[in-house]
């Protein structure tokens, strides 16, 4: 089969420590289950600011253009908190997904059963839970305009940040959500603050249009957003596909991820298509940032960086089966009982990044 190219940024923090366990899993894939695939590697965030001046390079954007998958850690470094928002690490994650037009965060919630203790919540409320998030990812009010600090002639200040959803913008990401609907539970909720915000009174119109268009075999329901964040603590299995806007996406799914035992568990599929292009293109990442509390020691957890490659393959390189495999190890692995400390009980003596990582590999070779 021909090569594929796949793009490595590690970026910050525990980015370099979780991607290197992903990695030695490709290059497992590559020996033993005939994986054909181009990796290059590159700077960014705050690692790409101290190299290069900027959080990432043109360079880098075009590269992650033309490759079949970007595999991304994660970026942010306390050290540019100080710097203006130009500047920023940060700055890598939110040019990629909006210069490849990523405009669909997929992001799962899944509970491995070995973790049902891990849970914050009770084991009758979450056994079997296994919800996906679909997170609109280049709009809302990340992007919109006008944006800024402006001074007052009173010589205060003005932060300003402004909500846009077009119908276009809506209706694509709509679209996804109800299409995974379909290969699920046929179930989707939309969520939003339509009581308070234009941008979300537009959002359920445009969503409850398109599903009487197209989808009304799919069940649909809307949520506001406040309630939505109580209904997944106190009964998290109502839910299957959720669709909603860029900002409260980011705030439910890592609210999600205590659900399933830590925010180190959660992976992320990013998808769309670059504006001019019929290509489809994909960035996969854990749905956690750089962690500079426990940067460099070693600790993190490996999974969701490991459960990003497993949607890597079957989102983008149609490897299914390996992204089967990946997830089966990863689940025997947390069924043996071996915990890294985010996910520990008390009692457990916690393993590091490194023999996490070892263990999946290990699990993998057992059940290839
Ligand atoms: P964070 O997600 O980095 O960490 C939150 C908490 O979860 C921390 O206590 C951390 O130790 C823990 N944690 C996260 N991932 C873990 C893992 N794999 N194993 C064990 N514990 C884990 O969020 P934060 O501390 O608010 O942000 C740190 C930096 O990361 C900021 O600069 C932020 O902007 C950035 N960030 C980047 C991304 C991204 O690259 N897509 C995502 C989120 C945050
Ligand atoms: C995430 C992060 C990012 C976001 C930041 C780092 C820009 O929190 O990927 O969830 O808010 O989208
Ligand atoms: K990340
Ligand atoms: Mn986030």
């Amino acid at each position: 089969s021909a090569s594929h190219k796949i793009l490595l940024l590690p970026g910050d923090g525990i980015g370099p420590e979780i991607m290197a366990q992903a990695v030695k899993i490709i290059d497992w894939l590559k020996a033993e289950r005939g994986l054909n695939v181009d990796l290059s590697e590159d700077l960014v965030g705050g690692a790409s600011l101290a190299k290069y001046d900027v959080p990432i390079r043109d360079e880098v954007i075009a590269k992650a253009k033309v490759a079949d998958a970007v595999l991304f850690g994660s970026v942010g470094d306390p050290a540019w908190k100080d710097v203006p928002f130009d500047r920023r690490p940060e700055v890598a994650i939110l040019r990629l997904r909006k210069d490849l037009n990523l405009y669909a965060n997929l992001r799962p919630a899944k509970l491995f059963d070995p973790l049902l203790s891990a849970s914050a919540l009770k084991p009758d409320v979450v056994r079997g839970l296994d919800l996906m998030i679909v997170r609109e990812t280049v709009g809302g009010v990340y992007f919109g305009e006008p944006r800024g600090i402006e001074t007052l002639p009173d010589g205060t200040k003005r932060g300003i940040n402004t909500e846009v959803y077009t119908t276009a913008e809506i209706e694509r990401v709509a679209r996804v959500a109800f299409d995974l609907a379909r290969l699920r539970s046929g179930r989707v909720c939309s969520v939003e603050k339509g009581n308070v915000m234009e941008s979300g009174l537009l959002w359920r119109e445009v969503v409850t249009d398109l599903h009487k268009r197209e989808y009304s075999d799919v069940t649909l329901t809307h949520m506001l957003a406040d309630n939505c964040a109580m209904q997944l603590v106190r009964d998290p299995r109502q839910f299957d596909v959720m669709v909603t806007g860029n900002l409260f996406g980011d705030l439910l799914s890592d609210l999600a991820s205590m659900l399933t035992g830590s925010l180190g568990m959660l992976p992320s599929a990013t998808l769309g298509t670059p504006v001019g292009s019929d290509k489809r293109a994909a960035l996969y990442e854990p749905i956690h940032g750089s962690a500079p509390d426990i940067a460099g020691k070693g600790i993190a957890n490996p999974l969701a960086q490991i459960l990003s490659l497993a949607m890597l393959l079957r989102y983008s390189l149609e490897r299914g089966e390996d992204a089967a495999l990946i997830e089966q190890a990863v689940s025997d692995v947390l069924a043996s009982g071996l915990r890294t400390a985010d996910i520990a009980a008390a009692g457990d003596t916690p393993v590091g990044t490194e023999e996490m990582g070892a263990a999946v590999l290990k699990a993998l070779r057992a059940r290839a």
